[in-house]
């Protein structure tokens, strides 16, 4: 280890962005006045206003947090069916699934963007199949054309895990226009959050007090009869506060986050042990993670337990695959990309005040613990 290049504060992988107290203050001053705490209160309803702007969308309903937003968009499909899915994801996506009564079934993904493989989708399809739940993995869109494609020609509705891509948009177009249902995370580690929170954003109007109703244990406005069995989901005055403060440093937000990708691929050309995603043309990304390939799985996971004597704490986004898992009994075999990718993903810390010193460390020291290892492995050898 390299004493000089240890951080004098543990460094994560990410760092919630926080507004002024101040601010955060004079915005929930109002719910002391209202004696409003909850249940679509006014800071709430503002704040889904202001949502339906930026994310150029029509038609949004607000959730404590994104799975069980994911969840009741799911549970919108009624019934039992397969859904086909990648297993490249967060636990959230699989469980939402499957909490919904549904079957995922696990399709392969593209080496490039990590995100589900379009091409090999026709191949999964049967006569139980009902949707397509993709994920935009790190902000990077889905081949959302393609997608279409085949979802009108099988007739399929098209859920977007959209977790990580907030305020992406592909062609000038908001990645809301992509698909029936898009899910946005407003958690503390993403891009932009509410503390915790959900947004589905949807196409069909009418879907609006369905999932009102189903956020809110099934009750509606119409009369006194419980006709869907629902959840408790609702996003409260103190999310939507922070969300709403947030939402107007969101493109400053985005801009640091692009400085800092290009100060990291700046560094990291010269490791050639180590392959970074590329910017994408035509796409509009929010910077929301910054993941590196490792050469093999022996050096991805030597680097992420040597970091940490740096105070540097990475994270394996995403490891193990979802259909490794041992509470599912499916077979990563059957996905040998996304098993491949796995083995070999780390983050390293993205965050809008992350310093380009501390950039400049972080890739000496996966430098610096690179070499060791190959003299390691080197020493095995000979
Ligand atoms: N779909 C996808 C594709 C997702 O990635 C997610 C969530 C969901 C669905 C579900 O959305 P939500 O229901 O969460 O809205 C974190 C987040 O908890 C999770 O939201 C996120 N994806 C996932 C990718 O990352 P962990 O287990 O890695 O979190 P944790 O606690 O280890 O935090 C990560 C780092 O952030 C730590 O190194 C410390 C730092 N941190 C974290 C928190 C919470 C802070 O500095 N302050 C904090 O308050 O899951």
């Amino acid at each position: 280890m390299n004493k000089e290049l240890k951080f004098d504060e543990q460094v994560n992988v990410t760092k919630p962005k926080l507004p002024p107290f101040q601010s955060y203050v004079e915005k929930i001053k109002s719910v002391w006045d209202s004696n409003w705490l909850t249940n679509n209160g006014p800071i709430h309803e503002e704040f889904k206003q202001k949502l339906k702007t930026y994310l150029n969308s029509e038609n949004i309903e607000l959730f404590v947090n994104g799975h069980l937003a994911l969840e009741t968009a799911l549970k919108t499909l009624g019934g039992k069916g397969e859904v086909i899915t990648t297993p490249f994801t967060f636990a959230s996506t699989i469980h939402a699934i499957t909490n919904a009564g549904l079957k995922p079934v696990f399709c392969d993904i593209e080496p490039e963007n990590f995100n589900i493989d379009s091409s090999l989708l026709e191949q999964h399809i049967t006569e139980h199949t009902k949707a397509i739940v993709a994920v935009h993995v790190f902000g990077y869109p889905c081949d959302v054309y393609k997608i279409e494609e085949i979802s009108k020609k099988y007739n399929l509705k098209v859920i977007y895990d959209a977790a990580h891509a907030f305020g992406v948009t592909v062609n000038g177009k908001s990645i809301t226009d992509f698909g029936d249902l898009s899910m946005f995370s407003m958690h503390a580690t993403k891009v932009f959050h509410s503390i915790e929170g959900g947004i589905l954003s949807f196409k069909n109007r009418d879907l609006a007090e369905t999932l009102k109703s189903m956020k809110n244990f099934g009750i509606n406005s119409h009369n006194d009869d419980i006709e869907m069995i629902g959840t408790n989901a609702k996003l409260n005055e103190f999310q939507a506060a922070m969300g709403l403060i947030n939402l107007k440093s969101i493109d400053e937000e985005i801009s640091k986050r692009k400085k800092i990708y290009s100060i990291y691929i700046r560094h990291l050309k010269d490791i050639k042990e180590i392959a970074y995603q590329a910017e994408l043309e035509n796409i509009a990304h929010n910077y929301s993670y910054f993941p590196i390939l490792v050469e093999n799985n022996k050096l991805r996971d030597f680097l992420f337990e040597e970091v940490k004597k740096y105070n540097l704490n990475l994270r394996k986004y995403f490891y193990p695959l979802c259909n490794d898992f041992s509470c599912y009994d499916y077979d990563s075999k059957q996905t040998p990309v996304a098993k491949d990718i796995s083995d070999r993903i780390l983050a390293l810390p993205m965050y809008s005040d992350l310093k380009e010193e501390a950039i400049v460390k972080i890739i000496k020291i996966i430098e610096h613990e690179t070499n060791i290892f190959n003299k390691k492995m080197l020493s095995v050898l000979y």
